[in-house]
Parts: structure tokens; C-alpha cells; sequence
């Protein structure tokens, strides 16, 4: 970003920029922020005490157009995922979002951000999460989104795809959407072998079904 001062020959600087005005009754620009609302629905009431419910996104690295899709439920092939549970050891659960330290470099290490409550919110079956393209993600120009559940160990216990369980599938997002798109996982699948930790409920944790909208 540029400096708010500005030089002129030797010895007559710095001076102020001057602030640019609008003439009287020019409307203020409003930038373009679309937003991806995300919410995933499960079989009962949402309990993040005993797991972690996650939305994963894969962007392209920077310089390049097209991102991977997200084939393995590892944060090892995310560039970015927000993740509500019980996270830096908080006694509530919270919502922390894991960027890359480069963004879109999926060698370079995460860092873990809490995010506010305007960003994420959980109420009964449903967890949401509101993604601003620009200042999150870098307004990518090509996405993929996964959407995963994990028990307090981090075991993946359900994803959204067409297979059972935890099998992995990742749904591109086409960002000129309208409207809302709802995916559908099968009811029934959470994965309980290894056994979950005491006080796990499978079906706290049993993805039934993925909207996903942006928001202009
Ligand atoms: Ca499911």
C-alpha cells in the first residue's frame, strides 16, 4: 500500500495527499464482498464438546488459476478450514479458522485464527459459517469445498460424498452461483470403529445434508 505522504524535488516535502472528496449527495461506493454462506445439517443437535465439525477449502497457490480437488480428509491438502469444537483448550466451544502462512500453499504452515460468532453460529442440527471471498479467501478464482466431522481425538467420523462414511469427495464451487445448492450425504454412515470416546453420540455427528449459496 502506498505511503500517505508524498515528495516533491529537495527540500519542499513531505506534504500531505490530499484527501479526494465527494461532491454533496454522491453515494458511497459499496465494494463488491461476496460471501459464501455454508451450513451444514446432522441427524440430531450439534455437540461440539465431543468433536469437531469442519468446512475445508482448497484454493489455487498463488499465480495459479486452478485449485485441487480436496480428495483426502487431511488438513494436509487444505489451504484453509475453519473448524468449530473445543478449540485452545477454550471451556466453550469455538470456531478457529487455519490459514495458510502463504496463502494457498499447502507447504506452508497454518495459522490458527479465532473467529467471532459473525462468521460461525450453531443452533440444534445446524452449524454455519460465513466466508468472505475477498478478505478470507483471496476472492480465488476457482474453489473447492469439503465438509468433514471429527470426534475430540480428531478421527474422521463422516464427510460429504456419495460413499459411506468418511469417503472423501470435494465439491467445486462454481462462484458466479445464485441461488441455494444442497448436497446430500447418507444418513446413518458415521464411522464407529475405532470406537469414538465416551459420550461421542454418532448422530451428533452424522452429516445429513450441505447448502451452500454466495452472497452478494
Ligand atoms: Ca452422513
Amino acid at each position: 500500500m502506498g505511503s500517505n505522504n508524498i515528495f516533491f524535488g529537495c527540500a519542499r516535502g513531505p506534504f500531505d495527499t490530499p484527501t479526494p472528496t465527494l461532491p454533496p449527495g454522491t453515494p458511497t461506493p459499496t465494494p463488491l464482498s461476496p460471501t459464501l454462506h455454508l451450513s451444514m445439517r446432522m441427524a440430531a443437535s450439534v455437540d461440539p464438546r465431543y468433536g469437531y465439525y469442519v468446512f475445508a477449502f482448497n484454493r489455487p497457490p498463488q499465480g495459479r488459476v486452478d485449485a485441487n480437488p480436496v480428495t483426502v480428509n487431511r488438513d494436509e491438502t487444505w489451504t484453509d478450514y475453519i473448524q468449530l469444537g473445543i478449540n485452545f483448550g477454550s471451556s466453550t466451544p469455538n470456531f478457529v479458522r487455519n490459514e495458510r502462512l502463504i496463502p494457498g500453499d499447502v507447504n506452508s504452515n497454518f495459522q490458527q485464527v479465532e473467529i467471532t460468532f459473525n462468521d460461525g453460529s450453531y443452533s440444534g442440527d445446524t452449524v454455519e459459517a460465513y466466508i468472505n471471498m475477498i478478505d478470507i479467501l483471496d476472492n480465488p478464482p476457482d474453489l473447492y469445498i469439503n465438509v468433514i466431522t471429527f470426534d475430540s481425538t480428531g478421527y474422521a467420523r463422516d464427510a460429504l460424498g456419495p460413499g459411506l462414511g468418511t469417503s472423501a469427495d470435494s465439491y467445486r464451487v462454481n462462484l458466479e452461483l445464485t441461488g441455494v445448492i444442497y448436497l446430500n450425504d447418507t444418513t446413518g454412515d458415521v464411522i464407529m470403529n475405532p470406537a469414538p470416546p465416551t459420550d461421542f453420540n454418532r448422530h451428533s455427528f452424522d452429516i445429513v445434508q450441505v447448502a451452500l449459496q454466495i452472497l452478494k
